[in-house]
């Protein structure tokens, strides 16, 4: 399953009914980065960008324009050319931005500070990506104030724009959920294949390659492997480490589909069996999940399941008799807004409503040196993640298939 140009169009139609009139809204693609001389990272173009044109080339700019009456998408873009294409492959090119994209009007990028004054005559609003690529160089704004265009007002395109992008409609769930299972069975491959004396790296593997086979070309962020205390660093991403028998591991991984992220993390013992503090942490750290997950319902923010996890935590780590404070121990944020992005757009005060997703991800990680604590509790960090869609009266959690009790875990990679 794949967006349509009529998703990309009813999104433009939307944006455009929130313009205000005689308003401008522009965005640009992001950057292409070099990795070493003349090769590319792979190219991923920006999320907003890409939302309202499903345009995936780099170097293009798109222009939102609302008059009184009438509504105008101009995509700037690099020109198909017999010669480059020889190397790099056809572009899109203009024709096919008006007939394939949607756009009523397309030129070379190379035109566009020729085209500013026109596109900004009679203007008196601009919509700006603020925080985005700055390709808007100041010699464009300076031409719009020295010819009197300069729109009166500049808003922050963002405060129309990331509203829409927070509600997932029927179509993009549909493709969160299956970003979700192909981690899912990703994450269920690596418990499969995990025994002492592979690198973690063996094990990231396994999860790259169930991701590529089933249609996701890329990961929505570095996967991480971290095994025994590796698991302490929060963005442990070396992957070098050996396993060991009688530690856990922690893999928080995800990948893209079709643009749209996914993010799940398990932990589970190398060896197949959870030892007795692994065990009462593993099971704590689950029951703060299942108390978090359970109170997610429209209307609750990000900061309030903050609480409730805290809370949960600290009379956990008390009946572990376990000293100091929860914060010591826990160092992150319990959730946060997924879709095209892996930490979407919207914030911890945002009240939910059904079609938002979010991640329930707590921890524990107590680290190999830490004194606080007798020392059976130390070099242990585990996180469990999952993916939950708000919808009416609480939430659907995307990725209930994966294995997450401490029983379908073992039984998991017993049998194998
Ligand atoms: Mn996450």
């Amino acid at each position: 399953m794949m967006l349509s140009q009529q998703h990309f169009e009813r999104r433009r139609k939307k944006i455009f009914s929130k313009m205000k009139r005689n308003s401008i809204g522009l965005l640009f693609s992001a950057p292409l980065y070099e990795r070493t001389p003349g090769i590319h990272f792979n190219y991923r173009q920006d999320s907003d960008f890409y939302y309202l044109t499903g345009f995936k080339e780099p170097n293009a700019i798109a222009v939102f324009i609302k008059k009184e009456k009438a509504t105008q998408y101009i995509l700037f873009s690099v020109p198909d050319n017999e010669k480059t294409a020889k190397w790099e492959g056809h572009r899109i090119g203009q024709k096919n931005a008006i007939k394939e994209y949607g756009a009523d009007l397309s030129y070379p990028i190379s035109h566009f500070k020729e085209k500013i004054l026109e596109l900004f005559k009679g203007i008196s609003i601009l919509y700006y990506p603020y925080h985005h690529h700055f390709n808007f160089h100041l010699k464009a704004f300076s031409l719009l104030h020295k010819s009197g265009r300069m729109p009166a007002h500049i808003l922050d395109f963002k405060t129309i724009l990331h509203p829409l992008r927070m509600i997932k409609n029927t179509y993009e769930i549909e493709l969160m959920q299956k970003a979700a299972n192909i981690t899912g069975n990703a994450i269920i491959k690596a418990m499969q294949s995990c025994k002492p004396s592979l690198y973690e790296y063996q094990l990231e593997s396994e999860v790259a390659r169930i991701f590529k086979r089933s249609g996701a070309k890329e990961e929505a962020f570095p996967t991480i492997v971290a095994s025994g205390p590796n698991a302490c660093t929060l963005h442990y991403d070396e992957n070098k480490s050996l396993l060991k028998d009688g530690d856990l591991v922690l893999i928080d991984t995800g990948c893209e589909y079709e643009y749209y992220a996914s993010d799940v993390s398990r932990t589970f013992p190398i060896n197949g069996k959870f030892s007795q503090e692994q065990h009462e942490l593993y099971q704590l750290v689950l029951d703060v999940q299942t108390a978090v997950i359970n109170s997610v319902k429209p209307e609750m923010t990000i900061e309030t399941l903050q609480k409730i996890a805290l809370a949960k935590l600290t009379e956990g780590l008390q009946k572990l008799n376990i000293a100091g404070n929860p914060e010591d121990y826990y160092y992150h944020g319990v959730s946060h807004f997924i879709g095209l992005d892996v930490h979407d757009v919207g914030n911890k005060t945002i009240p939910f409503k059904p079609g938002m997703v979010i991640t329930i991800e707590p921890g524990i990680y107590i680290a190999k040196d830490e004194k606080k604590v007798e020392a059976k509790w130390r070099g242990i960090g585990i996180r469990i993640e999952d993916e939950v869609l708000i919808t009416k009266t609480g939430c659907y959690i995307l990725t209930n298939k994966i294995p997450k009790t401490i029983k379908a875990i073992e039984k998991m990679i017993r049998a194998c």
